[in-house]
């Protein structure tokens, strides 16, 4: 057996990715220096895995933003209005495409998978493809020149990159596929020429449930790539669960295929024992799991390489993580400072490779001579579990009780909205914003000093006052209807509560990227999670104290922190749902009684959770809706409970979104250009909706009538009533100035718009 990978983290051990890029869009950084802090971090990775022994390592994964983006940039594929005119795509280009510029808005940006990482989404037809620059070849002949590593090219397969695009119907579909293969073709040769002999092609998509048609699609795709470059292997990959038609796929004319034997349901394995695997290939088994942060079982795991050595013959099964280590921090080196039970049971992406290396070694007969590292590990799982954090009797009592705790409101939603509306008197199409304001350096700095000790508590807590005090100031200057208190004591909506509920740990530097160059330190949920005291109670009392418009209490929802965060694994996700949920509704109850009178639940990450596969949708969404209903049904009938959504493809979610029972949703909106609103054509929704007015992600002001027109395009099919006007969430990117000023003219659209209806 051999060790391979598939994909390194590419934001570097201290995020000097992040930072990178952050400070050449800033002007501070040139493009040469820039290039060159790059290349030292992309070099550093290749090197992690060459001093752990990885035999397999991949090149050509890193990328300067997205590797969607950086395929559609290779192709071609270039939106009109970025006044592309062929070639390779500037910097400015590529980067205009992920973020907007001035004169036009960035690409569409979605979830990848059914991770936390979102690519930018390709728009096909508005250039005629062509290869741009093969970015594997520079990859490829930079780690062997650089640091002599043979290293495999990582393509993103044809059929995954066309179905992740839009700007195409089903029907051109076939087309589009004649347009891409001789690029891809074009790119095999190149690297065929150079001598390279392996190339590592990840077509996730075949994990997701295919129907006939796309399986003759991939057949076709792959048929033609085998005699286009016949000296090159390829490693078709997939990964993130089972893959359905397992036949068909291992049967396909590559030389390789990887899969996840972590996120399969088993089912991987099943397939392999029951059909067998093509005597002429390699397969890559994925079996450390490449999205969590736990060590893995190293005993179970060799079981598992021993079940599928019955199968295929050692020579050629690759040792593999699931996927690719981009969804783990880097290194669980750097964390001093967690309690000894929980670091011991940690492993990020070096701690992977490591065990990577160990199993291969173990598997390969060598059992004895890594006996001692294997009992360690053993050691180190045990000892967590054992530990306090993991035997909480009372949360342990309360999910026993589950079902007799109360998960529906006592009185309908129109009765509710009668009563609230009494309480509230608010305009039509009432204005608000979805929670945060910005969070300015001095904010910041603010946090640090507290952080470090030099600031006391007292200090640091008037610093926030007097941040809530200048917004609350800020939205009755801007006439808003319903107020928000900032979020200024957050640095990240699950983390606050992550810090202040028990069962939770954070890691200093265990930072996985989300989008671009916005990175994500998820919490660990690693203990029973339990409520101590009020969270937010304070903040919210002292904003509504400011003002006679109602102020919003502002939490993250149950599915959203068990999304965001990295779970533990001996107990059932649903469960851990649970614990939160029951932690979150304590919170309610005590802003409740504090006299607010909404509270806003987020749960933009509620889409996150969506199993892979369509027939495991129901069970996820019906537990998940139960999460959210436990935190939020134990309030009266005129206490308004909003939440929010982000990504939200509302078609295929609706049902469920019903089912929440909230008396409020806003979803996040501008992102997706509108589809979102036209999905209302076909489904009705009858309580309070709000859609985002506006994009926040990008720095250009929107103006009234483009706002006006958004709220025209929503009224068409959701009535004045029900509507609600606001921007969609995360103002606390922007700056100051900015949000004034598009807040302001959001104000001025809703003015217009309520006198037309
Ligand atoms: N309340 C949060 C905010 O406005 C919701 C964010 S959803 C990603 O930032």
């Amino acid at each position: 057996m051999r060790s391979g990978n598939l994909g390194y983290p590419r934001i570097g051990n201290n995020r000097q990715w992040k930072k990178a890029l952050e400070a050449f869009w800033a002007g501070k950084l040139d493009e040469e220096t820039f290039h060159a802090e790059l290349k030292a971090i992309r070099l550093g990775n290749l090197k992690a895995q060459q001093e752990r022994g990885i035999e397999i390592i991949p090149v050509g994964d890193f990328t300067y933003y997205d590797h969607i983006l950086d395929t559609a940039a290779m192709f071609g594929i270039i939106p009109e209005r970025f006044y592309y005119e062929g070639g390779e795509p500037s910097l400015s280009v590529y980067y205009a495409i992920a973020r907007g510029n001035r004169e036009a808005t960035a690409s569409e940006m979605t979830k990848w998978f059914n991770t936390n990482y979102h690519y930018i989404v390709p728009e096909l037809g508005q250039s005629e493809p062509q290869l741009t620059r093969n970015r594997l070849l520079d990859a490829y002949r930079e780690a062997k020149s650089e640091l002599g590593i043979e290293g495999r090219p990582v393509l993103v397969g044809l059929y995954t990159f066309l179905k992740l695009s839009k700007g195409y119907s089903p029907d051109q579909l076939d087309a589009w596929i004649d347009r891409l293969l001789p690029l891809y073709s074009q790119v095999l040769r190149e690297l065929e020429a150079e001598g390279v002999q392996w190339v590592q092609v990840d077509e996730p998509i075949l994990a997701t449930t295919l129907g006939e048609e796309d399986l003759a699609h991939v057949a076709r795709i792959y048929d033609y790539l085998a005699s286009a470059a016949p000296g090159i292997k390829l490693q078709l990959q997939t990964y993130f669960e089972a893959v359905d038609h397992y036949e068909a796929v291992v049967s396909l004319p590559v030389h390789g295929i990887g899969l996840d034997f972590v996120h399969d349901g088993g089912r991987n394995l099943q397939s392999l024992h029951q059909h067998g695997f093509p005597e002429d290939k390699v397969l890559g088994a994925g079996v450390i799991d490449g999205r969590g942060i736990w060590k893995a079982d190293l005993q179970s795991k060799l079981d598992v390489l021993k079940t599928i050595a019955e199968a295929v013959h050692p020579d050629r099964i690759v040792v593999q993580p699931s996927n690719s280590l981009l969804h783990v921090p880097v290194s669980a080196a750097q964390e001093t400072a967690l309690e000894p039970a929980l670091r011991g049971a940690l492993a990020f992406a070096d701690e992977k490779l490591e065990e990577i290396v160990l199993l291969t070694k173990a598997a390969q007969g060598g059992a004895v001579a890594v006996a001692a590292e294997l009992a360690a590990s053993k050691l180190s799982r045990e000892a967590l579990q054992q530990s306090e954090s993991r035997n909480r009797t009372l949360v342990h009592q309360r999910i026993a009780g589950l079902a007799s705790q109360p998960s529906s409101r006592p009185s309908n939603s129109n009765v509710r909205r009668d009563v609230q509306q009494k309480r509230w008197n608010l305009p039509l199409l009432p204005t608000t914003t979805i929670g945060s304001f910005p969070q300015t350096p001095e904010v910041r700095s603010a946090r640090l000093k507290w952080r470090k000790g030099e600031w006391s508590e007292a200090q640091y807590e008037t610093f926030i006052k007097e941040q809530i005090k200048i917004w609350i100031d800020v939205q009755s200057e801007l006439g808003l209807d319903v107020f928000v208190h900032g979020e200024f004591e957050r640095t990240d909506m699950v983390e606050f509560f992550g810090e202040k509920l028990d069962g939770f740990a954070f890691t200093a530097n265990g930072w996985v990227q989300s989008y671009g160059s916005r990175c994500v330190k998820p919490p660990i949920i690693y203990g029973d999670v339990e409520f101590t005291s009020p969270m937010t109670v304070a903040e919210t009392v002292y904003a509504q104290s400011l003002t006679q418009a109602p102020v919003k209490g502002m939490l993250t929802g149950p599915i959203t922190i068990l999304n965001w965060s990295f779970v533990r694994d001996d107990k059932s996700r649903e469960e851990v749902a649970y614990q939160i949920a029951l932690a979150l509704r304590d919170e309610v109850e005590a802003l409740e009684a504090a006299g607010i009178g909404m509270i806003q639940v987020d749960e933009p990450a509620m889409r996150e959770g969506l199993p892979l596969k369509r027939e495991q949708w129901a069970g996820y969404l019906e537990w998940a809706v139960r999460a959210f209903k436990l935190s939020t049904s134990t309030v009266k009938d005129e206490t308004q409970i909003h939440t929010h959504m982000c990504y939200c493809e509302f078609h295929d979610m609706i049902d469920s979104i019903r089912a929440l029972d909230a008396d409020v949703i806003s979803i996040e909106t501008s992102r997706s250009h509108g589809e979102l609103v036209g999905s209302f054509e076909e489904h009705t929704y009858d309580k309070g909706i709000g859609l985002g007015v506006y994009d926040i992600h990008s720095p250009r002001l929107p103006s009234v009538e483009e706002m006006g027109s958004m709220i025209d395009r929503a009224l068409r099919v959701l009535s004045p009533e029900q509507f609600w006007i606001n921007p969609d969430c995360g103002l606390k990117t922007r700056k100051y100035d900015e949000t004034v000023a598009a807040l302001r003219n959001m104000v001025q659209a809703t003015e217009r718009a309520r006198k037309k209806y």
